[in-house]
């Protein structure tokens, strides 16, 4: 039988990968087989030193800097990568920012800045992407959710609004491009110990222990956990899977969670 989960040599542009669960998953679909394309936007020198590190484990990468917000820098982006290093397999839309400001407190910008880039984004980089997978009849695109597009939580509104509204465009991209055999899907990370969550994630911080105690698994997620479900989601397994969004979160969503004094 072949391979079902075989993606050597599939191209993966993943945004947002110099760092954090990106990286996690470029490691994985690497580590598979995949070319990794490196995208971050904050300097050269972090892209640079991401793509070597993932060399350094014997995985073919390449970087490319540019912001997933401006539709020309994507556009020209996809341009150089296509002609430079292949056609675009797999999209991981990954690039995402958080800001924790209760609402009464939040200015109009800053909660534009966050759906502008975990959610504008995305739309933006699936067209110019999406277009190369239709003409081939064949691509993977899967977009990084959240618990909080299914739960609200306080404090992180636009990044709900936004994760929210990922869910949704995840569903209305697959409605509109399955029929091409693009097949468009979404992971939902659950709590992960990642650089975003390092300041709710310090011991004895009230929401370290709340995390803990709400997770079934009862830990915060290591970012490697997240690589079987992008190679799955990448990979032939997942040809008939479409609009779904893949929960990892230790069973979080699984649970209404439990009294305090139950162990
Ligand atoms: C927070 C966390 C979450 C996680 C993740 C959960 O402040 O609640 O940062 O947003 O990062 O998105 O799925």
């Amino acid at each position: 039988m072949t391979n079902l989960f075989d993606i050597k040599g599939k191209v993966a542009l993943i945004t947002g990968s110099t760092h954090g669960l990106g990286m996690a998953m470029a490691k994985g679909l690497g580590e598979a087989g995949a070319t990794i394309v490196v995208n971050g936007n904050s300097s050269q020198q972090k892209i640079d030193d991401a793509v070597q590190l993932l060399k350094s484990e014997g995985i073919n990468a390449v970087g490319y800097k540019f912001n997933v917000t401006e539709e020309k820098e994507v556009i020209e982006a996809v341009r150089k990568i296509e002609s430079e290093v292949g056609p675009i397999d797999i999209l991981i839309n990954n690039a995402g920012i958080i800001k924790r400001i209760p609402m009464l407190e939040m200015e109009v910008a800053d909660f534009r800045e966050v759906v502008d880039i975990d959610l504008v984004s995305p739309f933006i980089v699936s067209k110019h992407v999406a277009k190369g997978m239709i003409e081939r009849r064949q691509g993977k695109i899967i977009n990084i959710c959240s618990m909080m597009s299914e739960l609200g939580r306080s404090t992180v509104s636009a990044y709900a609004a936004a994760k929210g509204g990922l869910k949704m465009l995840t569903k209305n991209m697959a409605t509109e491009w399955a029929k091409y055999n693009v097949q468009i899907n979404g992971i939902g990370p659950g709590y992960f110990a990642t650089e975003q969550t390092k300041p709710i994630r310090v011991d004895g911080h009230p929401f370290n222990d709340f995390i803990i105690g709400r997770t079934p698994a009862a830990k915060w997620g290591d970012p490697s956990d997240l690589a079987g479900a992008a190679i799955f989601l990448s990979s032939k397994a997942s040809d008939f899977v479409n609009g779904h969004i893949l929960y990892v979160d230790g069973g979080i969503l699984a649970t209404i969670g439990k009294p305090a004094n139950e162990e």
